[in-house]
C-alpha cells in the first residue's frame, strides 16, 4: 500500500484543516499557503502518490475531482470568471505532497501559465 501522507491525516479529521467538501470519494480542503484568493486542494481519499500510479480503478475518484471542483468554483463565485486547474507530478512538476491532488485557484487573472 502507498504510504500515507499528512493528507490522510486530513481526510480522517486527525488534523485540522478547512475543509470545504467531503464525500466517499473525494475530499477538498482551502491551501495552507493560498497562491489566490480561492485556492482549494482537491484529494482522492485513497492514496495515490503521483500521476505515475494513476490505474484504471481509480478513474472514479480521479473523475469526482473534476465535478467537485466545477461544484467549489460555483459555491466560490468563480466559475464565470473561470480559474485553473493544476496537478504537479514529481521533482520537475514541482510535486511538494505525495498524494495526488488539484489545486483550484482562481479570484483573480492568474496570466499565461507557461512564460
Ligand atoms: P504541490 O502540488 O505538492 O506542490 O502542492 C502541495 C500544496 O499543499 C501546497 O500548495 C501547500 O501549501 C499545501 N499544503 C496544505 O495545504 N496543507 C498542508 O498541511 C501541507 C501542504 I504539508
Amino acid at each position: 500500500m502507498a504510504e500515507e501522507t499528512i493528507f490522510s491525516k486530513i481526510i480522517r479529521g486527525e488534523i485540522p484543516a478547512d475543509i470545504v467538501y467531503q464525500d466517499d470519494l473525494v475530499t477538498a480542503f482551502r491551501d495552507i499557503s493560498p497562491k489566490a484568493p480561492t485556492h482549494v486542494l482537491i484529494i482522492p481519499n485513497v492514496v495515490i502518490t503521483t500521476t505515475n500510479e494513476v490505474q484504471p480503478e481509480h478513474e472514479q475518484a480521479l473523475g469526482r475531482l473534476f465535478t467537485v471542483a466545477a461544484k467549489i468554483a460555483k459555491q466560490e463565485g468563480i466559475a464565470e470568471d473561470g480559474y485553473r486547474l493544476i496537478v504537479n507530478c514529481n521533482r520537475h512538476g514541482g510535486q511538494e505532497v505525495y498524494h495526488i491532488h488539484m489545486h483550484l485557484v482562481g479570484g483573480h487573472p492568474l496570466g499565461p501559465m507557461l512564460s
